[in-house]
């Protein structure tokens, strides 16, 4: 019933439910941070403070929405991956995007005199874009936390080798983009190991890996989330009674929700934590 003769305009809204049974990933993305990072003297290629900040930001988002399985964070961005059972906020982009972008946002600013005790935040103050995207098969999920990883590999070799001639070899920001440009892996490894003594492979795993984020769940605690998945991806997930999922919610609010620099592009890691893909 129409409580104004204003209220039609509620028409001209559009729904934008994301379609059903996909994985849902909503990538955030800060806004101006090659000014933003400069500003603020983050230490190159990669500042700890500013990587452990964002990770502290992006585990507060994962505790705060149960229905994030998992997320992997690389520089200035972070991906939050929604189970595609998921019926949060039924499922409206906008609601998921603009909520996980300004609690990842507040969160930062929040947490930020923990992580830069010596320097004050300036403005243009900390923004971050997002954007949600479906995936229909669990294969493409993984493409998609695949692709992500493989960038962090790239540019951080590249990133290294970049800062390592400039800062040790003494090297123009110019010279040393020009005695890079069409270099391969292989060349840039030859260069940090030739003239530098840096082996890549010894570099942290943090910063070769990214950081992925997701709940640590003990197998005894977990094995009662799994029996009800369904393998084939052409049925929709089965439906769980009220109290299954009420105790998958608590279960979930209990777990420690832990930041991880390892491989997520071979099975492995999928393999031995079953609950992230699966369940519900
Ligand atoms: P955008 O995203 O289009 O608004 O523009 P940007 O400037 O944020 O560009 P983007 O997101 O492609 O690249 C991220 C920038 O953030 C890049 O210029 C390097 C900077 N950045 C991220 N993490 C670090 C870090 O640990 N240390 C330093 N020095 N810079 C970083
Ligand atoms: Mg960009
Ligand atoms: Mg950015
Ligand atoms: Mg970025
Ligand atoms: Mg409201």
């Amino acid at each position: 019933m129409a409580n104004s003769k204003f209220e039609y305009v509620r028409l001209f809204e559009r729904p934008d439910s994301l379609l059903l049974n996909t994985w849902i990933v909503v990538r955030i993305d800060g806004r101006g941070f090659h000014r933003f990072s400069a500003r603020h003297g983050f230490t190159k290629p990669n500042d700890q403070r500013a990587l452990n900040l964002m990770n502290a930001a992006a585990v507060q988002v994962v505790k705060d929405l149960p229905d994030i399985t998992i997320a992997y964070g690389v520089s200035d961005e972070f991906s939050f991956v929604l189970h595609r059972a998921t019926t949060l906020f039924e499922r409206r982009e906008s609601k998921l995007v603009t909520t996980i972008t300004s609690t990842f946002t507040s969160w930062y600013m929040y947490l930020w005199p923990q992580y830069f005790p010596e320097t004050p935040l300036l403005p243009p103050l900390p923004t971050f874009d997002g954007r949600a995207v479906c995936y229909p098969t669990e294969g493409n999920l993984r493409d998609y936390m695949s692709w992500r990883q493989a960038d962090c590999h790239i540019n951080n070799l590249y990133n290294t080798t970049f800062w390592a001639l400039v800062q040790q070899g003494g090297m123009t920001t110019q010279e040393a983009e020009d005695k890079l440009k069409g270099t391969l892996s292989k060349d840039k490894n030859e260069i940090l190991f030739s003239q530098f003594k840096i082996n890549y492979n010894n570099e942290p795993e943090y910063f070769k890996k990214g950081s992925v984020v997701f709940r640590d769940y003990q197998d005894f605690e977990v094995k009662d989330l799994l029996p009800q998945h369904s393998k084939s991806s052409t049925s929709t997930p089965k439906e769980k009674s009220n109290s299954q999922l009420e105790k998958g919610k608590k279960l979930a609010k209990k777990t420690p929700v832990v930041v991880e620099h390892v491989d997520i592009i071979q099975d492995e890691f999928w393999v031995r934590r079953p609950w992230i893909l699966g369940g519900r």
